[in-house]
Order: C-alpha cells, then sequence, then structure tokens
C-alpha cells in the first residue's frame, strides 16, 4: 500500500475538489468519498480535471457500517471528513437531518476510527458559524461559542467531540474553524456564488432581479484553495490541535454584491435606507438588479465574523493569501464566463433561490 492514503468525505464538495487537487500534486493516494448514489455530482472535479485520478469509494455519514468496513479495507492514513449538511439556511427547515449528518456523523467516523485504526490522523471540518452571536471580536480558538442555528449547534457537538477524542483516546484529531471560503467552485446556494451568478445572468439579459436576504450581515471571506492548506498542515505536525483559519477582514453581503456587479461594469444604487433596503438598481439603465425577498431571512441570523487565524500563522506557518477584491473578481469573471456558455449543467438544483 502506498505510505500516504487519504480518504475525504465530501469529496464532490468545493472543498472536496480543491484538497483533492492539493493531496494529489502532494503525490497522495486520494480517496473519494460521496454518498451512494448512481450518480454523484462530479462537476467540481471534473472542473480541476482530476476525476480519474481520484479513486471514489461510497460512503454516507449516516450508516455506521459502512464506514467501519470502508476503514478496514482502505486503511487510509488521513482522514479528511468535509462531508456535511452545509447549508445554514436549510438547517432550520431540516435540523433533525442536519444533526444526524453533521453530528453524529463525525461520531460515526471517529468511533469508527478507534475500532479500526486508532493511528489514522483525523480532519474534522469545524466552522466559524460556532461563534455566532459573537462574544469577543475577532474570534480566535479561546473565544466561546454562541451558536446560532441548527447547523452550528451539530458542528459545536462535533467540534468537542473530536476533542474529546484526541484527550480520552490520544487520537491525532484535529479541528479546523474555518471561516467562509469561496471560490468558483462554491455551491449555488451560498451567497457569494448566488451573487456573482446571478448578476452574470442579469447583466445578460437584464430580467428577474436577484433575490437576496440580510444583506447587512458580514463575513470574513476567503478563497478556498488557500483554506485547504491548512487544513493539510494541521495533519503535518507533531501533535493534534485546533487552528482559525481566516482573513482577519470583514465585509457585508452589500459590499460584495457592489464589488461584484462592479466586475461586471455595473453600478449599484441601493433603495431604502441602510439596513433597510428594498432592493439596487442599475445607476446607468434604472433597471432592477437586486430585490430583498423576506423569504431569504433566517429565523436568526450571524451578523457579523471577522477571524484571528494568529495560531496557524505562528505554529502552521499558514496565512490566507487571496484578499476580498481579487476573491470578487475571479468568481464573478468565472460566472461571466459560465454566463455566456449558457445554462449550467452542473447546477441541476439552481432555482434562484438560496
Ligand atoms: P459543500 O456543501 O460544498 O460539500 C458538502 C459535501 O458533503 C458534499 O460532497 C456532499 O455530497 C457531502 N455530504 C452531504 N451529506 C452527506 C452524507 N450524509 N454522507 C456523505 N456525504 C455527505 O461544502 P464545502 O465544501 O463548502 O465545505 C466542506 C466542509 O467544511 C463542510 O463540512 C462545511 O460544513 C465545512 N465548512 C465550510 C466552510 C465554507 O466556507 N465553505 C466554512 C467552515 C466549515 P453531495 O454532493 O452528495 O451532496
Ligand atoms: P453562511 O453562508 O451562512 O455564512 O455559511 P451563506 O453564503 O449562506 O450566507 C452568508 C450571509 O449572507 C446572508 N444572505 C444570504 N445568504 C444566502 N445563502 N442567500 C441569500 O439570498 C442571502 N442574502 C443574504 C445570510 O443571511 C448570511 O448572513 C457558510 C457555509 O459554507 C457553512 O457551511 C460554513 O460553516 C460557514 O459559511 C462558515
Amino acid at each position: 500500500m502506498p505510505d500516504k492514503r487519504a480518504l475525504i468525505t465530501g469529496v464532490t464538495g468545493q472543498d472536496g475538489a480543491y484538497l483533492s487537487k492539493l493531496l494529489l500534486e502532494k503525490g497522495y493516494k486520494v480517496y473519494g468519498a460521496h454518498r451512494p448514489t448512481a450518480s454523484p455530482n462530479l462537476w467540481r472535479l471534473d472542473e480541476l480535471k482530476i476525476q480519474n485520478q481520484i479513486d471514489f469509494v461510497p460512503l454516507d455519514l449516516l450508516e455506521f457500517s459502512n464506514i467501519q468496513l470502508l476503514f478496514e479495507k482502505i486503511r487510509p492514513t488521513e482522514i479528511y471528513n468535509l462531508a456535511a449538511q452545509s447549508f445554514v439556511s436549510k438547517s432550520f427547515a431540516q435540523p433533525l437531518h442536519t444533526g444526524d449528518v453533521d453530528a453524529l456523523g463525525v461520531a460515526r467516523l471517529l468511533e469508527a476510527m478507534r475500532t479500526t485504526i486508532p493511528e489514522a490522523r483525523f480532519y474534522q471540518a469545524s466552522t466559524s458559524e460556532m461563534f455566532g452571536k459573537v462574544l469577543a471580536v475577532p474570534q480566535n480558538e479561546n473565544t466561546p461559542f454562541y451558536p446560532r442555528s441548527p447547523y452550528a449547534v451539530a458542528k459545536l457537538y462535533a467540534h468537542w467531540l473530536t476533542i474529546n477524542y484526541r484527550e480520552s483516546y490520544g487520537m491525532f484529531a484535529c479541528s479546523g474553524i474555518l471561516f467562509n471560503h469561496e471560490s468558483p467552485l462554491r455551491g449555488i446556494e451560498f451567497v457569494t456564488r448566488k451573487i456573482c451568478s446571478g448578476l452574470a445572468r442579469w447583466s445578460r439579459s437584464q430580467g428577474a432581479p436577484v433575490a437576496l436576504g440580510n444583506v447587512s450581515a458580514r463575513r470574513d471571506w476567503g478563497f478556498a484553495g488557500d483554506y485547504v492548506k491548512g487544513m493539510w498542515l494541521m495533519l503535518q505536525q507533531a501533535s493534534a490541535d485546533d487552528y482559525v483559519l481566516a482573513t482577519g477582514q470583514t465585509h457585508s453581503v452589500r459590499e460584495f454584491a457592489e464589488a461584484a456587479a462592479s466586475t461586471m461594469g455595473i453600478q449599484l444604487e441601493w433603495q431604502g435606507s441602510e439596513g433597510a433596503e428594498v432592493g439596487a438598481i442599475d445607476y446607468n439603465t434604472g433597471k432592477k438588479v437586486i430585490e430583498i425577498h423576506p423569504s431569504e431571512l433566517r429565523p436568526a441570523d450571524v451578523e457579523c465574523t471577522q477571524g484571528d487565524a494568529s495560531k496557524a500563522r505562528i505554529n502552521l506557518g499558514w496565512t490566507s493569501e487571496v484578499g476580498f477584491e481579487e476573491l470578487v473578481a475571479m468568481m464573478a469573471r468565472a460566472e461571466l464566463t459560465r454566463a455566456h456558455q449558457g445554462p449550467l449543467r452542473h447546477d441541476p438544483i439552481f432555482t434562484g433561490q438560496g
């Protein structure tokens, strides 16, 4: 068996794609775990041109026995748990499913690992959403948590369970507390890609405005390609620990929309007062580009995140390289290209709602 064998759960997601690419470049044998389904969604791996280099294995976090059997069979040296019901908004509608996958799914993984390959190294995809209604600014590894959604509550269980297995059984288990990271491979339901995709279509047809919710929300947005390097670095250290990965900068959804529109040559003019916008028009034509929809608001939202990644910088030598303007421009240009290519074959779930 090759020395470096990585199992990535959630390989079909945004981070799964970038992490697969990184590990393949580093000479790993990459096992990409996808949900057992007739046709897994491989468009991201396709876009990165790495689909043929990955050994695909079926795995559902809802089923303990398939995890245990898989671990026994392939005996990975590193396990990256990226699989999750990761859409915060959906977790309000599906709290039980979210808890089953995002919380108990991690218990299944850790327990299967403890009983079959306790020597393997484990990465858990934790999140800045655990800080929620933030109790300090900026947030670091010592900031108390205050989750604001069923998603964040489930992730908090998984975070503490990861620490608990490390402390109880001496397992090499790390929790990466990652702030929002985006890319052209981001899921269409998340606000950054929804804005870029919606504006690109609007710029072609000047048709339906893009429907958004809370545009005052602020996020610490980085580039996913930078963040997967941090995941890998965590598992290469002498001992397991938990790390925040973030840019340290924060921007509002409103600012993101303005920057994306500007890349596309659209100058947004907001209507309504700040914090109570009703939409935005194109300054040059007066046509409506963005519409605020109450249906896009959440029962509880995280108003502002801003991370402090000093520990990762000092211990791992990790920094976020792609800045906000560069990230927005990268995503906006990718969507303009896609809009010119016609309907998105890889986004069958796209409904215009996020
Ligand atoms: P995505 O939503 O793009 O990918 C999630 C992946 O999980 C998909 O491959 C999905 O498979 C898979 N999955 C969902 N349910 C199951 C299940 N029951 N069994 C097995 N696989 C399942 O997420 P990202 O790539 O953006 O994020 C990766 C991880 O990092 C997630 O855990 C997320 O919560 C976390 N995170 C993400 C951040 C971000 O800004 N991107 C920030 C902090 C944490 P399918 O294709 O079949 O749906
Ligand atoms: P988030 O990302 O909830 O931070 O979770 P998302 O892009 O969904 O929302 C960011 C903020 O934008 C506001 N918003 C909208 N959001 C969406 N999706 N659609 C809209 O139309 C819209 N209008 C305004 C939201 O209210 C929110 O405040 C992401 C996910 O990747 C999680 O899995 C991860 O853990 C966190 O980032 C860190």
